[in-house]
């Protein structure tokens, strides 16, 4: 009896002991865990025998915590903290002029070619003993430092020949969280928001800390807390105080909190009865508004604002213009070096021709007329957010004005947490596409850079995909979206597979099989997500208002251009958007040689053809198919490759932990699902224009198109409570 006893609580403890080591996802891609490959092991113990940082500062000591719990579980052991080096084997870091060591080796001039936040790495000696360095130019380059020399142990890198110069290309790495303050999240699909506003400010959730640690792991340095469809209480003193607690916590790891600023707030918490930016009142209540704001936060970031757009009150319900609303905000916040991001993602209540066009029609005559620190926030697409754009006009047309890259790493129409896409081949995609603004390889990238207009202030926004869920953002895979999306703000000439492959060996294991599989998995997926829902430059075919689904049929909003028809004006002839001269003529927004490329049905690259193109079902493709042939084609593969992904990880089975392992298989079922649910609902709906067999050989979907129009999901997350 006495031994089942034991035996019973043996096998509870074991049980709870696996339970504590299950892989929840919580710990994102700084695992920190004992380093497996044994070589690797000795030789890592090697040159680290202890460790040191120099100088004080709560940046430093966030350094050093990190660094401490980083080496500690890689290396398996406590690894000693020492004061001065006397022996070889020591990692020091420390900030550039701050430090009596660092002035031995003479960094300097290397250190002027970076950017302040930027980092060195190297091999050295210093009193004759082998240390590795890690200097920053200020105290932030340090941690980011850090963080980079514990990826390089963490994906298995060498450290004995270190050499590395980092420094970012992009000044403001900004998350926007759409978060609003009843913990909803817009377009949210990991749960509810990560901000407890009614236990702040005296409740610091342990995962703010952790939030930020991930953050400044990737180099990202600003978060917009709210949503872009503003509430004004935010500005409010009993939530600034919360929004000033949050920023506390944020400091050290380098990042500024920003906030959304809802245009009509002097109404609605100001007691005014205008918003007008020209109203010498409303200017003055900006003014103390702002001053307050920075009593609370002495380094708050600046705005975010969503004008005249999407219903949200702006410059124009005044007859002003989007400049003279951002400047005077702008004016209000450039004694405290704020900055305002004005989103160009506009569109007002006069449904236009072509709402493609309607933000460069807007912005582009502005150009010149903001002031020095406003930075105008475009989206990748002139449309929005959708599978597969063609990167926005704007780009290249703004040479006046600073352009920051709008990216959303929460999947609104790419298969928002169930669907397993990887994101960065498609960012990588818009930031390499050619605009020709001053010739050839004026590339997207070089604009938000700056390289091109030499802009003076620089960004990239992504919009969060990070809720309350254990792991962050609801799909395991999603992660690697906001890895991505901060890896690429700090240096966009990355590649999407050395990121993945980043990724891959901190998330899940640095075994060749793992990481061949999964790079492999994740940099098709994205083409995979575009086949299965909207192929051939098809877009915004999706279902209303939740955006979940197809939708291709959807005809009756309160606006035609939330519509799906609007978009892809199927008929009897063909399908597609006549986006050329003899169509709505959004092609002349961009440079000449653009429109060369995309204007002609010869030269279209097939991927963005009903984007520009009205096409007739018979036209004959690259492959010979029909159209209408090559658009069931693409439907049908687009399915077979998520059966494909499906194989993959089943193979890896014994090599996952058993909760991702699982998980991940589920999700990718769902996923299986749900690009047949948007392969059928497609396919047939398209049919009823062309009036064609589905080709022979392509399984025929098993249920009719009234049964897919007639799904509903009035409670699908992330959806506008109000939409
Ligand atoms: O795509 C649309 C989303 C809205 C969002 C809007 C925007 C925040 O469906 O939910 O609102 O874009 O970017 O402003």
């Amino acid at each position: 009896m006495k031994k089942i006893g034991i035996l019973l609580i043996l096998f509870t403890l074991s049980l709870n002991i696996s339970k504590l080591k299950a892989e929840d996802g919580y710990r994102l891609w700084l695992r920190y865990d004992l380093i497996s490959n044994a070589q690797k092991l000795q030789e890592y113990r090697r040159s680290i025998q202890a460790w040191l940082i120099e100088g004080d500062s709560p940046t430093l000591s966030v350094a050093k915590n990190e660094l401490q719990n980083g080496i500690n579980g890689l290396l398996g052991q406590p690894i000693s903290n020492v004061k001065t080096i006397q022996k070889d084997g020591i990692v020091v870091a420390a900030t550039l002029g701050k430090s009596a060591l660092l002035t031995q080796l003479n960094l300097n001039s290397r250190l002027e070619k970076l950017n302040l936040e930027g980092f060195l790495i190297l091999n050295t000696t210093i009193n004759q003993k082998k240390v590795i360095v890690i200097a920053g130019k200020e105290d932030i380059g340090v941690l980011y430092g850090v963080f980079h020399f514990l990826k390089l142990l963490q994906t298995h890198q060498n450290i004995e020949k270190l050499n590395i110069e980092s420094s970012p290309k992009v000044k403001l790495r900004i998350l926007n969280h759409w978060d609003n303050l009843d913990r909803t999240v817009e377009r949210g699909y990991a749960g509810f928001s990560i901000w407890d506003w009614h236990k702040l400010p005296d409740y610091l959730d342990p995962r703010y800390t952790d939030y930020a640690r991930a953050n400044a792991s990737i180099g990202i340095n600003g978060t917009v807390l709210t949503n872009v469809n503003a509430n004004a209480l935010v500005l409010t003193p009993a939530y600034l105080e919360k929004v000033a607690a949050l920023a506390d916590l944020f400091r050290p790891y380098g990042i500024k909190v920003y906030l959304t600023a809802r245009f009509s707030a002097p109404i609605e918490i100001g007691g005014l009865k205008t918003a007008d930016p020209l109203d010498p009142q409303v200017q003055t209540w900006w003014k103390n508004k702002i001053n307050e704001i920075y009593q609370y936060v002495p380094d708050f970031g600046g705005f975010v604002v969503k004008a005249n757009s999407e219903g949200q009150p702006g410059p124009q319900n005044y007859q002003r213009s989007h400049a003279d609303g951002a400047n005077m905000l702008a004016d209000a916040l450039a004694p405290h070096n704020g900055v305002v991001m004005w989103r160009a993602f506009v569109y007002d209540n006069n449904v236009p021709d072509d709402r493609a066009k309607q933000a460069y029609n807007e912005f582009k005559p502005l150009d010149g007329t903001f002031r020095s620190n406003v930075l105008i926030q475009v989206k990748n697409g002139p449309i929005d957010f959708q599978p597969r754009e063609p990167f926005h006009p704007l780009f290249g047309a703004m040479p006046k004005t600073p352009l920051m890259m709008e990216f959303q790493i929460t999947q609104e129409y790419l298969g928002q947490a169930t669907n397993l896409v990887y994101l960065a081949t498609m960012w990588k995609e818009c930031l390499e596409s050619d605009t020709y603004a001053k010739g050839q390889g004026s590339t997207v990238a070089k604009v938000i850079d700056g390289t091109l207009h030499e802009y003076s202030m620089t960004s990239m926004a992504g919009v969060a995909n990070i809720g309350n869920e254990r792991n962050w953002t609801g799909h395991p895979f999603g992660q690697a979206n906001w890895y991505a999306f901060g890896r690429l703000a700090w240096n966009h000439e990355l590649t999407a597979a050395q990121i993945a492959e980043d990724w891959i060996r901190m998330t899940f294991s640095n075994d060749n099989n793992i990481i061949k599989t999964l790079q492999n998995m994740m940099l098709n997926s994205h083409e995979t997500v575009v086949k299965h829902s909207t192929p051939l430059g098809l877009h915004h075919i999706m279902g209303a208002g939740h955006h979940y689904g197809p939708g291709p049929w959807v005809s009756r909003m309160s606006r035609a251009d939330w519509t799906s028809v609007y978009y892809h004006r199927a008929d009897s002839m063909g399908v597609g958007f006549n986006r050329t001269s003899s169509g709505s003529d959004a092609l002349s927004q961009y440079f000449p040689e653009v429109q060369a490329k995309f204007g002609t049905l010869e030269n279209c690259p097939e991927a963005f053809l009903l984007w520009f193109h009205h096409v007739n079902w018979d036209y004959k493709m690259k492959s010979g198919q029909t159209l209408w042939a090559a658009l069931c084609h693409q439907y049908y593969q687009g399915v077979e490759e998520v059966r494909q992904m499906q194989k993959s990880w089943d193979a890896l089975e014994t090599k996952i932990d058993e909760t991702r392992f699982a998980q991940v298989k589920a999700l990718l079922k769902i996923q299986e699902k749900e690009a047949i649910w948007w392969r059928n609902s497609c396919v047939l709906y398209f049919q009823t224009f062309s009036k064609q067999a589905i080709p022979k050989g392509l399984e025929q979907p098993e249920k009719s198109l009234e049964y897919y129009q007639k799904l509903s999901f009035p409670y699908a997350p992330g959806i506008r409570p109000q939409w």
